[in-house]
């Protein structure tokens, strides 16, 4: 039995229908099926406040996580770097509880420290500074008080940019940095910890015996391509954890 999965990265927007009904479709299947749901950040595209639940596709994904929670299932949300103005109108709506990040969980004997990833990618510094801009409570209550046409017309107006500048790229390029994943694992006093961001899946080792630590990285979601990617992680009773792929195939 199934106690908590872990998802993250999924870019949700609607002119990815795919990826949607993959992650609707997740939600009813395997959700469904779990005590609880960690969402750790990027589930969508981009988040521009929540009085954006205006928009019908917005509205669909709160809905369908609503119905998860009434469903039994709690709810829990990281956020990432590009859905951070999500709040409690979003939380609320969806039936979810917004996390800090890092948090530290202890489930099935287990203690593990749950991120986004971002904040790790020490050594990408321009992206590092623009984080610390629009993490600021002044930052948001600005940009948030600016009716919501023209937040989308700023956030597509970044994103065009940074395409145009071939910085994504270098971006998706970027990793985390080790001694700040040190730093992670030594405050949170953790040896297992689950992030994203990076769209680099894997399960790094690090160490050995007593000091031995696990970082499993989440993939992100992509299926309206030929050959889909996407997947989570699973922690069952016994306190064991399990990464799924796309296709919902366990993977080592
Ligand atoms: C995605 C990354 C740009 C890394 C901005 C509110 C703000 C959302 C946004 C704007 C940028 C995502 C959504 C993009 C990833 C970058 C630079 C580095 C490391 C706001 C809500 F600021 F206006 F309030 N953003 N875009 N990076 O161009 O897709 O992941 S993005
Ligand atoms: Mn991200």
């Amino acid at each position: 039995p199934t106690v908590a999965l872990f998802v993250s990265d999924l870019h949700l927007q609607a002119s990815l229908p795919r990826t949607t009904a993959a992650f609707l479709e997740f939600l009813q299947i395997h959700a469904t099926q779990t005590q609880q749901l960690y969402l750790l950040g990027d589930i969508f595209e981009y988040w521009a406040g929540d009085d954006d639940l205006v928009t019908p596709y917005n509205r669909e994904i709160a809905d369908a996580l609503k119905a998860l929670q009434q469903h039994g299932v709690q709810i829990f949300w990281i956020a990432g770097n590009r859905d951070f103005l999500v709040g409690t109108g979003f939380a609320e709506a969806a039936g979810l509880a917004l996390l800090d990040d890092p948090h530290v969980i202890r489930l099935a004997g287990r203690e593990i420290a749950l991120a986004h990833g971002d904040a790790q990618c020490t050594d990408d510094t321009a992206y590092m500074a623009f984080r610390a801009q629009v993490r600021q409570p002044a930052y948001q209550q600005q940009f948030l008080a600016m009716p919501l046409a023209q937040r989308k017309a700023i956030i597509e107006g970044m994103r065009k940019n940074s395409q145009d500048s071939n910085q994504n790229k270098s971006y998706e390029i970027m990793d985390v940095n080790a001694d700040a994943i040190g730093q992670l694992f030594a405050q949170t006093g953790t040896n297992v910890l689950i992030h994203g961001h990076t769209h680099r899946p894997a399960l790094h080792v690090l160490g050995s015996g007593e000091s031995q630590r696990l970082r499993y990285v989440l993939p992100d979601w992509e299926y309206d391509i030929d050959t889909p990617r996407g997947g989570w992680i699973s922690l069952t009773v016994d306190g064991v954890l399990h990464r799924f792929d796309a296709a919902g195939g366990e993977i080592g």
